[in-house]
């Protein structure tokens, strides 16, 4: 049977903002079709967002959304779900927002291990304000500030992720929709932070300065520096350049999840007060009863 789009989207929201071609549609499709296979309730999710491209797609679907301020995504999702922890709370976030303005927020959401999904769109590019490079524009790429190449490195969001502590973190692209489903599907299903990073194209900011301004031939190169996990270990550091490993890359679960240790301490602490009431009202009980001084009232 065919997939019920309408039913996850607000067609009122028509026409996206999106430029035609753009990747950010496909990790969206994937994300929804993940959630429809995990058979979440649309009532039960909170979808949360910051600022950019990527930052838009809350705006597009029927379910609770929360499109906040730039590189704060996960702060709000925070709160969210450790006020609602039967939630189930996804980010979505371009490269820009999360790892730079939100770079602080992110590393701390995976140290905690909050069982939220952060989807984030890497792109290369601030795709909204213009094309500024961000802190995954590869070194010699160009960007509206870096005219003569980005002398920057790059970050690698996903082992930047794993050492801060995410326990499950993943990597896909836009040039194969089904192999990314799976993969945000066992982010949805995992217990405690995690993270999947999806190579996508910005042609229109990033592809057009750096010899791919066309949509396809933009995804069709991503992709095809795409390696299998299986694959990656064989390649010397040579073969690697540019490249970049594909898969579920990190998987642990015998970390405590935030929410779950939260609570058990918030139990711990209202039993302590519960026992120190309790031993208030006995040593009370126990005190002697003695009359009120100045005796007895005199009634009028
Ligand atoms: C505090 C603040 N600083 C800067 C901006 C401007 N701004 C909006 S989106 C954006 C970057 C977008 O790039 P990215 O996060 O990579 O997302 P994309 O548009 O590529 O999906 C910036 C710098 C802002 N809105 N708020
Ligand atoms: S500017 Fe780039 S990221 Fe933004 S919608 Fe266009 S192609 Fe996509």
């Amino acid at each position: 049977m065919a997939f019920d789009y309408a039913t996850w989207l607000r067609p009122e929201m028509m026409p996206h903002i999106w430029c035609p071609g753009c990747g950010i549609g496909i990790v969206l499709k994937s994300l929804v079709r993940s959630m429809d296979a995990c058979g979440w309730d649309q009532d039960t999710i909170g979808f949360v967002s910051g600022i950019g491209c990527t930052s838009r797609a809350p705006g597009y679907v029927d379910m609770n959304t929360l499109h906040t301020t730039h590189g704060r995504a996960l702060t709000f999702a925070t709160g969210l779900k450790m006020a609602k922890p039967s939630s189930n709370v996804v980010v979505m976030a371009g490269d820009g927002d999360s790892a730079a303005i939100g770079g602080n927020h992110l590393i701390h959401a995976c140290r905690r291990n909050i069982d939220i999904t952060l989807i984030i769109v890497n792109n290369e590019i601030y795709g909204m304000t213009g094309g500024q490079f961000s802190p995954t524009t590869p070194t010699g790429s160009r960007a509206a500030t870096a005219p003569y190449g980005n002398i920057d490195p790059g970050f690698d969001l996903c082992n930047l992720t794993i050492a801060a502590g995410a326990t499950y973190v993943a990597r896909g692209h836009v040039g194969n929709g089904v192999f990314l489903e799976r993969l945000i599907k066992g982010a949805l299903q995992h217990k405690g932070f995690s993270v999947v990073e999806v190579m996508s194209n910005c042609h229109t900011q990033f592809g057009r300065r750096n010899k791919h301004p066309d949509p396809s031939e933009l995804v069709t190169f991503i992709a095809s520096n795409a390696v299998a996990l299986s694959q990656w270990n064989k390649l010397t550091d040579e073969e690697k350049e540019g490249k970049y490993p594909i898969g579920v890359l990190h998987k642990v679960a015998n970390r405590p999840e935030y929410c779950e240790s939260y609570h058990r301490m918030s139990e711990h602490a209202q039993q302590r007060v519960r026992d120190a009431a309790r031993k208030i009202a006995e040593a009370e009980s126990m005190k002697p009863k003695t009359e009120p001084a100045g005796g007895h009232q005199i009634e009028d």
